[in-house]
């Protein structure tokens, strides 16, 4: 077991070293060794000065994540961070990678600070619902002003090497491997050629301005500005006595710990890593050089452009000269959308654009490494797609489909190379998106999954593993807990407020809103689709169709469930009560009223019933990879983890009983699945289920 932390003398100074890999996370046996370096070398006549380095890609990257939750063991980071700011020898740290959160405040008590070329500075603590909560917001205001503190307490966001020196908050950039450097600056410091300051002995002022709009602004957000709040009232506490401060500070960040804003995002950080832990990891993903797309529709250009923002070749086949051109448009204006929200700049634009060949001829993709079909969701369409691509793309390609409910062993039917086809089932604007769903088929071989995981991570999205069902994770419990806010709606719900009720809850926007957005026509196809294969115990809804009969398709014809008004504004379509009306006089509903927080359960646990299912059959590997389906890729508010980190919060018992009591109005649509029964009667959670498996 190598040694966390080392030091070395060299002459009349030393140099510490940090070796916790991968990140060099503040854990115990860092903090432990820190401490042990600083007690010997405080003792030896012979040192003047010391500096503090890590090795490996980054210096440390905050305190140790998976220890929240856990009994703290001494000595914790704000008395590591303390012993090194009482150090009687001066200390530089040397930064490089990315110093963030415990990392960034280890740095601030030192003496002196030294960012590597290219290193990045940063207080994320917000983004884990927390704050910075070892010192960073009493000593951050004492190097830098009230703006650049408030930004990056409350902001999370990381600020660069540059404009860290421009803002007092390092001290030095210099080029160069962090040990070399580490040795440097040290003389540096003991030869008074670097300036050594104690953090807490330089007074500090803030600007009362600042931080009384500051307040405004969090507050106006309400339970979405609570964390950054909370984080500002320690900032706030900065101008008390130190020692008062920092127990303020502390007090807060113990608050925080035990918010549900904290659990959430927790798992959320941790659900977007544990998702690359597939049965397939081991395998050797398959070179991709070139890529082809076949169809330049909104998903088609979307995929495209993903890729060219990732630095591949694409080549996109349109079946007709003016359907090359739309591609073509489509994606020169996604490239200048990316342009203008700073993903791509503007000298890399023509030579991305540069990489896009978009033709009729297929084979032109003989080449390609990969080839992801985004047609007409059509079974038929995709076999001809299929067959044809098997006769035209060389051995090893991978013939991958982006369908988002078609079932992938059925495509792969079509082909003499099954083993090489897969889903990559993108969400839509695919190049803003950050889900994939990777589905694997029966025969998809393993490096071929590898290959699908190892091309989300070049496009910098989330690959989540999913098997062959309808639909396959997101779609299908989308498709099940869509049909309770009909339901809800039929019943007496305003469908308005049942927008609203889910935007409390922390939705980005309601279920009929996205309706409208996503187009009414999609559903309508769907169930018309699915008409043949609707159990007749299933209550139907006749509404969105009669919506849909009228021409109203939502935003894209101007009228849905709302009247889209120039200005930007909408209010409810009146033709939609009408039509409500005319069903429940049809089926004698007597309608009712609803609380908000009964539509906020009747929705959230029929999301969790089909979750459940859905890891139940395996479609899923985990819980974690159905909260990070949702995280990802359907607005599930981030701070509540995920619909099945959510079920945890409510109990598997209660939500048995609840469902229980549901079964009673519609036992058809309201069914414990055995997998909650069995949490219920085992008292155990999905979270240690994620820990099972
Ligand atoms: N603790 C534990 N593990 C961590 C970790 C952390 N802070 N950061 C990363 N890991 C693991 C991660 O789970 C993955 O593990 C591996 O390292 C590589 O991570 C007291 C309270 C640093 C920018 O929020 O932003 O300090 O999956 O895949 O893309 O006031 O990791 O391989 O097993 O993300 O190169 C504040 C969180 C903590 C930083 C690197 N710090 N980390 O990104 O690699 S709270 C953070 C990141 C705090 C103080 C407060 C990124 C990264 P595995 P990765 P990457």
């Amino acid at each position: 077991m190598t040694q966390v932390v080392t030091f070395e003398k060299h002459g009349d100074i030393a140099t510490i070293c940090i070796d916790n890999p991968p990140v060099n996370a503040a854990g115990h046996a860092m903090r432990q060794g820190v401490v042990d370096a600083l007690d010997a070398l405080e003792v030896d006549s012979d040192i003047k000065a010391i500096a503090l380095y890590c090795a490996g890609r980054t210096f440390v990257a905050g305190a140790d994540i998976r220890e929240f939750g856990k009994p703290s063991q001494p000595p914790v980071l704000p008395d590591v961070c303390n012993r090194i700011e009482a150090c009687s020898k001066p200390i530089v740290a040397i930064l490089h990678g990315t110093a963030l959160g415990g990392g960034l405040e280890v740095a601030l008590c030192c003496h002196a600070r030294v960012a590597q070329k290219g290193a990045k500075v940063g207080l994320p603590e917000v983004h884990l619902g927390l704050l910075p909560g070892s010192g960073g917001t009493i000593r951050l205001p004492r190097l830098t002003d009230t703006a650049t503190t408030i930004k990056m307490v409350t902001g999370g966001a990381p600020i660069s090497a540059e404009e860290a020196l421009e803002k007092g908050v390092i001290d030095r950039i210099v080029d160069g491997d962090p040990a070399q450097t580490a040795v440097e600056m040290a003389k540096e410091l003991r030869d008074g050629k670097l300036n050594a300051r104690v953090t807490r002995d330089i007074p500090v002022e803030l600007d009362a301005t600042k931080i009384a709009s500051a307040r405004a602004k969090f507050s106006a957000k309400g339970a979405g500005g609570a964390v950054a709040l909370r984080a500002l009232r320690a900032v706030e506490s900065a101008t008390k006595p130190v020692d008062e401060a920092l127990a303020d500070e502390r007090a807060l960040f113990i608050e925080a710990l035990a918010s549900e804003e904290h659990h959430g995002l927790k798992h959320a950080f941790f659900a977007e890593r544990a998702v690359a832990n597939i049965p397939e990891a081991k395998a050797t993903a398959r070179e991709i050089n070139a890529v082809g797309v076949i169809g330049g529709g909104t998903m088609g250009s979307g995929i495209a452009t993903s890729l060219l923002l990732a630095g591949l070749p694409v080549t996109v086949i349109e079946m007709a000269e003016e359907r090359v051109a739309f591609a073509t448009k489509t994606i020169t204006a996604n490239l200048q959308g990316a342009v203008s929200r700073g993903k791509l700049s503007e000298a890399a634009f023509d030579a991305t654009i540069g990489r896009l060949v978009v033709t009729t001829d297929m084979q032109t993709l003989a080449g390609a490494d990969l080839v992801i079909e985004a047609v007409f969701e059509s079974m038929e369409v995709k076999h001809d797609v299929f067959g044809k691509l098997d006769d035209i793309c060389k051995d090893g390609a991978i013939l991958a489909s982006n369908t988002s409910y078609l079932n992938i062993d059925k495509i792969a039917a079509a082909v003499k190379r099954p083993q090489d086809v897969i889903g990559l089932h993108f969400f839509s604007p695919a190049h803003v998106m950050r889900l994939l769903e990777v589905v694997v088929g029966a025969e998809t071989a393993d490096d071929v999954v590898a290959t699908g995981f190892a091309l989300a991570k070049r496009l910098r999205k989330v690959a989540v593993r999913a098997g062959v069902c309808d639909g396959f994770i997101g779609n299908r419990i989308l498709a099940h807990y869509a049909r309770s806010t009909g339901y809800m709606m039929m019943d007496g719900a305003d469908y308005e407020q049942i927008d609203n009720a889910l935007v409390e809850f922390g939705a980005a926007m309601g279920p009929f809103t996205v309706g409208d957005l996503s187009g009414l026509d999609i559903g309508w196809a769907e169930r018309k689709r699915r008409a043949p294969l609707r159990p007749s115990q299933e209550r139907y809804v006749g509404v969105a169709d009669k919506i849909c009969e009228a021409g109203d398709f939502g935003r894209k014809t101007g009228k849905g469930y709302y009247v889209y008004w120039p200005d930007g504004s909408k209010t409810k379509n009146p033709n939609v009560a009408k039509y409500i009306a005319e069903e429940q006089v049809a089926k004698g509903i007597t309608p009712r009223s609803f609380t908000n927080a009964e539509i906020v359960d009747r929705y959230i646990t029929a999301m969790i019933v089909e979750s459940t299912r859905v890891v139940e059959e395996g479609i899923a590997l985990r819980p974690i990879d159905v909260d990070a389906v949702f995280l990802f890729g359907y607005g599930f508010p981030r701070h509540r983890g995920g619909p099945l980190c959510y079920a945890d919060r409510i109990g598997a018992a209660n939500l048995v009983e609840r469902i229980k009591t549901y079964a009673h109005e519609d036992p058809f649509y309201w069914q414990v699945p055995k997998l909650l029964q069995k949490l219920a009667d085992d008292n155990t959670t999905f979270a240690d289920l994620n820990k099972e498996r």
